[in-house]
C-alpha cells in the first residue's frame, strides 16, 4: 500500500473502473477515490461498463460517472476497484490504457491479483474500508461527500452491518465517518427502501416458487426471462431478492438462478455460517466471498440447478 500510495503521489492522470452490475460498495468506492484525487489536484476519470444503479444515484457526483465498453484514452495509473480481474470489469480496457502502473484495490477472497501493486485484504469488510485507509494515507481530508460514499460502500457490503465481515474496523471506521455530518438514515432508505411497485410484483411472482432441499439447507430461487417481461421489470430489480431464501432459519445456503440466455444461467450464492460459497462458484468458474459468491453457466435452467445444488455438500450439524 505505501508504495501504490507512493505511486499515487508522483501521478496525474487516473482511469478509475470496478466490476459489472455494480453496487453500493464499487461506486462508492470510486467516487470516494476519485474525490481525494480531485482535491489532490489530479485527474481522475470513472469509466464502467455498466451504468449506476438506480438506488446510488444521491450519491455526490454520480454524473461524473461514464459508462462505456471501452476505453479510448491513456491515462499514467488505472485502478481496478472492487473487481477481482479484468473480466469482472468487462475487459473495458487493457494495458494500452494506462502508462506506468495499474493498481489493485480489492477484499474479495478470489482476487486473481498480478496487477502491478495489488492491495487486496480478504478480511476487510468492504472496498471502501480499503478506499477509506488509502485516502488516510494519502493524507487528503476527508469531507461530507468522501464521507457518504465511504459510509455507503460499507453499509452495502455488510448489509447494513447484519454479516458476517461487519468487523470491528467497519464499525470503528463508519463511527469516524459520522463526524462529517453524513445522514445514515438518507443512505440506508436508498440503499434499502426505494423499490418500485414492480419490482416488489416481480418479488411475488419469485416467492411463489421458492424451493428448499430435503434436509432444510438448501433454498433456492429461480427468475425466468418472463417474469420480467410480465412485470414491466430488469434483473436489477431483483437486486437482494436472493436474501429471501437466505433468511429462511434452517437454510446455510441460498442460491438464485438467474436465466440471462437461450441456454445460460446466472448463478447467486449466499450462505451464513461457514459453508464457503466462493469456493463453490470457483468449480463452476466464478467467485467472489465466503458469504457471496457468484458465477455464470452454460446449460438449461433444470440442467444447472440440478449440477449446482448436487454439488453442495453440507456437513450434519454435530448439535
Ligand atoms: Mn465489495
Amino acid at each position: 500500500m505505501k508504495k501504490a500510495v507512493e505511486a499515487i503521489r508522483i501521478s496525474k492522470s487516473f482511469l478509475l473502473t470496478t466490476h459489472r452490475n455494480p453496487d453500493g460498495d464499487a461506486i462508492g468506492s470510486e467516487l470516494a477515490l476519485a474525490m481525494a484525487l480531485w482535491k489532490m489536484g489530479k485527474t481522475a476519470t470513472i469509466k464502467n461498463l455498466h451504468a449506476v444503479p438506480g438506488n446510488l444515484m444521491f450519491l455526490p457526483y454520480v454524473n461524473k460517472i461514464h459508462q462505456t465498453c471501452k476505453v479510448g484514452e491513456c491515462y499514467d495509473i488505472a485502478v481496478l476497484i472492487d473487481c477481482e480481474n479484468l473480466e469482472r470489469c468487462g475487459n473495458i480496457f487493457s494495458s494500452e490504457n494506462y502508462k506506468t502502473a495499474l493498481i489493485n484495490i480489492d477484499h474479495h477472497i478470489s482476487n486473481q491479483n498480478g496487477s502491478d501493486y495489488d492491495i487486496v485484504n480478504s478480511c476487510s469488510s468492504s472496498t471502501a474500508e480499503m478506499v477509506y485507509r488509502i485516502i488516510k494515507e494519502l493524507d487528503v481530508e476527508i469531507d461530507k461527500e468522501i464521507s457518504t460514499c465511504l459510509f455507503t460502500g460499507i453499509f452495502a457490503d455488510t448489509g447494513g452491518f447484519r454479516y458476517s465481515n461487519s468487523t470491528p474496523a467497519a464499525f470503528e471506521i463508519a463511527s469516524e465517518l459520522m463526524n462529517y455530518n453524513i445522514d445514515p438514515l438518507e443512505i440506508s432508505l436508498n440503499l434499502y427502501e426505494s423499490k418500485s411497485f414492480q419490482s416488489q410484483k416481480l418479488l411475488g411472482l419469485v416467492l411463489n416458487n421458492l424451493e428448499i432441499s430435503n434436509d432444510n439447507k438448501i433454498s433456492w430461487l429461480t427468475l425466468t426471462k418472463d417474469f420480467f417481461k410480465k412485470t414491466g421489470t430488469s434483473p436489477s430489480d431483483a437486486e437482494g431478492f436472493i436474501n429471501f431464501a437466505r433468511e429462511i432459519k434452517s437454510v446455510e445456503v441460498a442460491l438464485m438462478f438467474r436465466e440471462i440466455g437461450e441456454s445460460k444461467v446466472k448463478v447467486s450464492f449466499r450462505s451464513k455460517g461457514s459453508i464457503n460459497v466462493a469456493e463453490i462458484a470457483k468449480n463452476f468458474g466464478g467467485g467472489g466471498h465466503k458469504n457471496a459468491a457468484g458465477c455464470v453457466m452454460d446449460g438449461s435452467m433444470k440442467e444447472v440447478q440440478d449440477m449446482v445444488i448436487g454439488s453442495i455438500k453440507i456437513p450434519v450439524s454435530e448439535n
